[in-house]
């Protein structure tokens, strides 16, 4: 006798529903992604961040540091407990009103005043990071520390210059932040997407080469340059950490 096959999903096998099925389909996760994105700026960028964030904690002691835009100073809070333990001072500076206005509500829920404080400004306003430098015989803080801002800025090499000036001699600059190694094409395309959809602005593309070429041709010595260890690192990206000595 011969079998005949049973045509279970017959439904499955006509095109227009197939198509009409990948449009509701991807339409309801587009919606679901816009609808969670700041859940999964917590989830992704939060993780990611407050790695780099224990990455040069972990290097610093006893010190006063300048952070070159803070955003909303959760992932530096992640650490406020250390931050205590090693008599570490953060002040942070950031261009972003509003985030400026939640660092200070999560700096209160955290009762980390005496640790960490916040103010409005940018990095190009030397007359305010003097303002901020402790006070003092020397008055300049120990290092400063920019967390995936220093792609962000239009001039890094005039915000390195800017920073030095308020660093004690020999201080160092920590810089972490994601770098892409080549063009991938449709990348930028792709962000610009990611960027749409999950409202994260993920920065402009910044590459490997553009920015070592402005630390090597920068009067200061490039002491560290090494991937963070446990975060991104791909053929498309890797996070580094980066120390300059001024
Ligand atoms: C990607 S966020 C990083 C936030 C935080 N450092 C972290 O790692 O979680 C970059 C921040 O840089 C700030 N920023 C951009 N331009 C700036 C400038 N000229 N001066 C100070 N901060 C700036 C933005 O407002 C933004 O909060
Ligand atoms: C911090 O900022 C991010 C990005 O805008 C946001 O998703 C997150 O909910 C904020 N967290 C707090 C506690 O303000
Ligand atoms: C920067 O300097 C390092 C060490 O001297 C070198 O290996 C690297 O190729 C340089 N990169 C650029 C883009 O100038
Ligand atoms: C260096 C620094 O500012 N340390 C302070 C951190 O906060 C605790 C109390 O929360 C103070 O006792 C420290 O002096």
């Amino acid at each position: 006798m011969a079998e005949t096959e049973t045509d279970w999903f017959p439904l499955l096998r006509s095109p227009f529903l197939t198509t009409t099925g990948i449009i509701v389909a991807s339409t309801l996760g587009l919606v679901l992604v816009r609808s969670n994105a700041s859940s999964i700026y917590d989830l992704v960028i939060f993780k990611m961040t407050s790695l780099w964030y224990k990455a040069v904690i972990d290097r610093i002691s006893s010190a006063c540091i300048l952070d070159i835009g803070i955003g909303n100073a959760t992932s530096c809070l992640a650490h406020a407990d250390l931050l205590k333990e090693k008599s570490i001072t953060v002040k942070g500076v950031d261009f972003t009103q509003h985030y400026v206005d939640a660092a200070q509500v999560n700096i209160a829920s955290k009762d980390a005043a005496s640790n960490v404080s916040v103010v409005y400004g940018s990095v190009y306003d030397l007359p305010l990071l003097k303002s901020l430098a402790p006070k003092g015989p020397n008055s300049k803080f120990d290092a400063v520390y920019f967390s995936g801002s220093i792609s962000l800025l239009p001039d890094p090499l005039e915000a390195l210059r800017t920073v030095a000036k308020v660093l004690k001699k020999g201080g160092l600059i920590y810089v972490t932040q994601t770098y892409q190694h080549r063009n991938v094409p449709g990348l930028a395309t792709f962000k610009r997407n990611m960027k749409f959809f999950t409202t994260i602005d993920f920065g402009e593309l910044t590459f490997e080469k553009d920015i070592m070429e402005i630390y090597n041709n920068s009067e200061y010595e490039v002491v560290e340059h090494k991937p963070i260890e446990g975060s991104v690192d791909n053929a498309f990206q890797t996070a580094y950490l980066t120390i300059l000595k001024v």
